[in-house]
């Protein structure tokens, strides 16, 4: 019994690859697609089939709904996973999607679509009593005696979010009174001109928060549990550098507390797959900012401390299968930390597409690498500029910082630059190796902080 005969990854990269592997692994029969530029991706080699879907610019390839459906027609998919990024929180794909009899490995389109919009999220957890940021429960109208008295109630600084940004797009922080108004139209505007919505609500501005947030999976039995959490605070302009699990200094209590919580959310909004909760933690509480829907970059720190297939999960549950455990049997084993490995100047941070003259990927116990680049394989410029993940994982922190320093001095990467140096220089950081700090504090140490 398979989930599936046949599923489309709709991605490119590590991530298709990883989702290769996963449904190679199951006996389910995959389709890779890719833009012209993408021919010799590693994962377009294992495929069973590959189709061609358009150009280099992404918006003519990987996000190319009807080339992408049109491709699961021609070669009788059944299903398509998104991968991150792309068309993976899309509701309109998902829809078109299920809409052309095709099962998308995600959850439904009108959870996507709820999420998707901050405000309507930010309502629904509330509802469902995960705890936010104290703010306007709802968009802000035009009444600027209003807003005034609601940051007044709320205190200084308040944090102006577009309802359709998100990851850090369309935000701004306003420190005192005489600001407000004129910031609240800033950011109306460049939310109307950048997303097409000018819709934009209010929260306390947290100063030094951690982000800290919960990996759960849904299955559509009404059945869900909570993976524990990841810290990824080690971060640079919203972009993250290095993901951890668990996040240093959570207790047992405070990860079943809010990880009941975020599974009691699940199963009342009919949540469905791998979704992950994000929180900013401060002074010892946790404030839902927003959900993802997606499998995240990080996925493989929970799969290292949980032992679980977070891949094979979600494919298991959009085919309908009930989730094969229970809570009580989820444990959460040892540390895992993740560095993203960026083809980029180390100093700039420029992108630096390429020739990849050499690579050697480290091994060892415990190290576990997800990258899809190989010796002589070229860098694009067109996407992202990451080319894999470095994940290393002991019985506890000091042991997975141990095995990634060595793994980071084992790896062989030449004829890109890259962000090695940099990952060398965190891993023997006072600041990292305490555990613990917050979203400021990588950018601080590089102003030389
Ligand atoms: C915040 C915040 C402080 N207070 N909300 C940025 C990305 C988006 N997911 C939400 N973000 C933030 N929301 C309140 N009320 C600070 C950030 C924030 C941040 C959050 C997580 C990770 C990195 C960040 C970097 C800068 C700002």
């Amino acid at each position: 019994m398979r989930a599936f005969r046949k599923v489309l990854i709709a991605n490119r990269g590590e991530i298709a690859l990883r989702i290769q592997r996963a449904c190679q692994a199951m006996g389910i029969r995959t389709v890779a697609v890719h833009s012209t530029v993408d021919r010799n991706l590693k994962h377009v080699g294992m495929a069973d089939e590959s189709v061609c879907i358009g150009p280099a610019p992404a918006a003519q390839s990987y996000l190319n709904v009807p080339a992408i459906i049109a491709a699961m027609e021609v070669t009788d998919a059944e299903a398509v996973h998104p991968g991150y990024g792309f068309l993976a929180e899309n509701a309109d794909f998902a829809e078109r999607v299920e809409e052309s009899g095709f099962t998308f490995i995600g959850p439904r389109a009108e959870t996507i679509r709820l999420m998707g919009d901050k405000v309507s999220a930010i309502n629904a957890m509330r509802q469902a009593g995960v705890p936010c940021v104290p703010g306007s429960n709802g968009p802000l109208d035009n009444d600027e005696a209003r807003s005034i008295r609601l940051a007044e109630e709320i205190g200084y600084p308040v944090l102006i979010k577009a309802a359709a940004g998100g990851g850090g797009r369309g935000m701004r922080v306003v420190e005192r009174p005489e600001d407000l108004v004129k910031s609240i139209s800033l950011t109306r505007q460049e939310a109307k001109s950048g997303f097409g919505d000018d819709t934009v609500y209010m929260e306390k501005y947290l100063t030094n928060p951690r982000h800290v947030e919960i990996q759960v999976l849904a299955d559509a039995h009404g059945n869900a549990v909570h993976l524990g959490e990841r810290d990824c605070s080690m971060q640079r302009r919203h972009q993250k550098v290095i993901e951890e699990a668990p996040a240093p200094g959570i207790t047992a209590e405070e990860r079943e507390r809010i990880g009941r919580t975020c599974t009691d959310a699940c199963k009342r909004i009919g949540y469905l797959g791998a979704g992950t909760f994000e929180f900013l933690y401060e002074d010892g509480e946790f404030y839902f900012i927003e959900m993802n829907t997606r499998i995240q970059v990080e996925h493989p720190v929970t799969e290292c401390v949980t032992g679980l297939d977070l891949i094979r999960a979600q494919i298991l549950a959009a085919a309908g299968e009930p989730l094969p455990f229970r809570q009580e049997d989820v444990h959460i084993q040892g540390h895992a930390i993740e560095c993203r490995i960026n083809a980029e100047d180390p100093e700039t941070f420029i992108p630096q597409p390429g020739r990849i003259d050499a690579f050697h990927a480290p091994g060892g116990p415990g190290i576990r690498v997800d990258s899809h680049i190989y010796d002589g394989y070229s860098v694009p410029p067109n996407y992202d500029s990451m080319i894999g993940k470095l994940i290393a994982h002991g019985e506890d922190r000091e042991t997975a910082i141990a095995r990634m320093r060595v793994a980071l001095d084992e790896m062989v990467l030449r004829g890109v630059k890259n962000n090695i140096p940099l990952h060398q220089r965190l891993l023997k950081d006072s600041g990292f190796v305490e555990g613990g700090t917050n979203i400021h504090y990588l950018e601080k140490l590089l102003k030389g902080g």
